[in-house]
């Protein structure tokens, strides 16, 4: 059991804390060409919480929109907004003014702090949602840029007193069908999920540098790039682009030394394990999507290094169910987080028996609150939160993962995982990515449909990699998941956060 102040503002622990300590010499942001100390950042984010107090008029409990790539100054942003008492709503930074706009409405989004390299489409977005009032760019020149007003705004800021369950930022979260829902946190919960994975799994420390892929926009990157490292004194590196190649580069430049990224990534970087094994890096975390093992064991040949694996959701804030590298088992997520607990339960909530698939339920001292959306007694049901993920537990404890719900295929009354028939198809040289989905038919119900792209110059599209393909996953997993249908594809769809998207491709096979 966790406890907690009753007065609590997450600024004060994770950066004012290092600075009254005296550890405010020490790293904090790093980025090509640039360093702040702990000192310069609250410095910065002083400034900022001045200018959203006395230049935009913000009171505790506003919403600010913060739009940037990973940044250090998207990182300022965010804690000025903390200590300012307001609620941060960032977001990716792809968007678009479409997208953007039931944000605003959703969210009640009345302040925006943004990057002047993304402003046009938040402008467009502001036309249609007037609710957003009082907007300031960084990075942009002339007497209104933040730069200009903060060079003029004092360094010195009292932090709000905040409650520690006063809601400080809303992760939003499109789901499956690109409906927005905003799920709120508490100053508690940021420091809650810095207190349950990082010590017991993760285990940095002061001298490591963190450096990863996802946007701060992602809860997934907000722990992994900037809660987790600051909590523990660490620094970290922001980088706008984060494909593999940047990743590499950042790797070398800084010396970092634990890397967050997804499973595609990891695939990708693995081709440079000889360059990897010459650097510091020494923990690699893998979320954001389920690792096959077939990844988990290209990057322990390629690195030397066992991915520690983790699943989380928007809706709980960080990992929930994870391990540490003497933890790792081929195919499993892990073990609940210490804090949480998890079960496999069926259609009415009841728990089932180990090696039964079934529904995850998670409790643990984040939990999901959506904003005023109907869908939270969908995720919340008798205490325990539904995280839309099927799982099986096996008599050790472990959890391993099988599909999301909507993903489990039914075809001839056989249950089918369309992870499963993925990570087979993975298996085969010539497959570079795939994705499995459940196809309408007249007979069977649904039959397995997998779309492949290709690994170039390892086998011609056609009838006979088609047969090829189906032959290889008969020979590795029951016969009777094999794709009945095989689509070759240049690319399959992904959302921002890398996740694949299989409505995508369920809705063009019902069409
Ligand atoms: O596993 C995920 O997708 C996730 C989502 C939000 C926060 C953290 C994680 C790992």
């Amino acid at each position: 059991e966790l406890q907690m102040p009753a007065r609590l503002n997450c600024a004060t622990e994770l950066l004012d804390r290092h600075v009254a300590e005296g550890r405010g010499d020490r790293p904090c942001l790093l980025a090509p060409g640039l360093r702040w100390t702990y000192a310069e950042l609250r410095d910065k984010a002083n400034r900022i919480a001045n200018v959203l107090v006395k230049q935009m008029g913000l009171v505790p409990g506003n919403r600010v929109l913060l739009r940037a790539p990973n940044n250090p100054m998207l990182a300022a942003c965010w804690f000025a907004v903390m200590k300012a008492g307001g609620i941060a709503v960032a977001t990716m930074p792809l968007l678009r003014a479409k997208e953007l706009v039931p944000i605003l409405e959703i969210g009640q989004v009345t302040h925006a702090l943004c990057d002047a390299a993304l402003a046009d489409e938040l402008a467009q977005a502001a036309q249609k949602a007037p609710v957003l009032q009082h907007v300031r760019h960084f990075h942009a020149e002339g007497p209104d840029s933040l730069e200009a007003l903060m060079a003029e705004a004092s360094p010195v800021f009292d932090n709000v007193d905040t409650a520690a369950d006063d809601t400080c930022l809303f992760g939003f979260t499109s789901g499956t069908t690109g409906v927005p829902k905003a799920t709120m946190h508490f100053h508690r919960d940021v420091m809650a999920v810095c207190h349950c994975w990082p010590p017991h799994l993760l285990r940095a420390m002061a001298d490591d540098v963190f450096i990863g892929s996802p946007p701060l926009a992602f809860t997934f990157g907000l722990g992994g790039l900037v809660l987790f490292p600051m909590h523990v004194g660490a620094s970290t590196v922001l980088l706008e682009k984060a494909g593999p190649a940047q990743l590499l580069q950042g790797i070398q430049d800084f010396g970092a030394t634990v890397l967050f990224t997804a499973p595609t990534s990891y695939r990708l970087l693995a081709e440079q394990g000889a360059v990897l094994r010459a650097t510091p890096l020494r923990k690699c975390v893998s979320a954001g999507e389920a690792l096959p093992a077939t990844t988990r064991a290209l990057w322990k040949k390629a690195t030397g290094i066992e991915l520690i694996d983790g699943i989380g959701s928007t809706e709980m804030l960080h990992i929930f169910i994870s391990h540490d590298e003497a933890g790792a088992r081929p195919g499993a997520t892990g073990k609940p987080v210490p804090g949480y607990r998890a079960r496999i339960v069926d259609e009415v909530g009841n728990e089932l028996p180990p090696g039964t698939v079934g529904r995850l339920a998670v409790q643990g001292p984040t939990g999901c609150r959506y904003l005023s959306d109907p869908r939270q007694a969908q995720y919340v049901q008798g205490g325990w939160n539904l995280t839309g993920d099927a799982y099986v537990m096996d008599a050790d404890g472990y959890f391993f993962y099988q599909a999301r719900t909507d993903d489990m295929i039914i075809s001839a009354g056989y249950n089918i995982a369309a992870p499963e028939v993925e990570e087979a198809l993975m298996q085969h040289p010539a497959v570079a990515e795939c994705a499995v989905i459940g196809a309408p038919d007249a007979d069977r119900g649904q039959i397995v449909q997998a779309f492949v792209v290709l690994r170039a110059g390892q086998g011609e599209a056609g009838e006979a990699m088609v047969r090829t393909l189906q032959d290889f996953v008969k020979a590795t997993v029951a016969p009777y998941k094999y794709p009945r249908s095989v689509v070759f594809v240049a690319q399959l769809p992904r959302t921002q956060t890398g996740k694949l998207q299989r409505f995508v491709l369920k809705q063009a096979a019902q069409a």
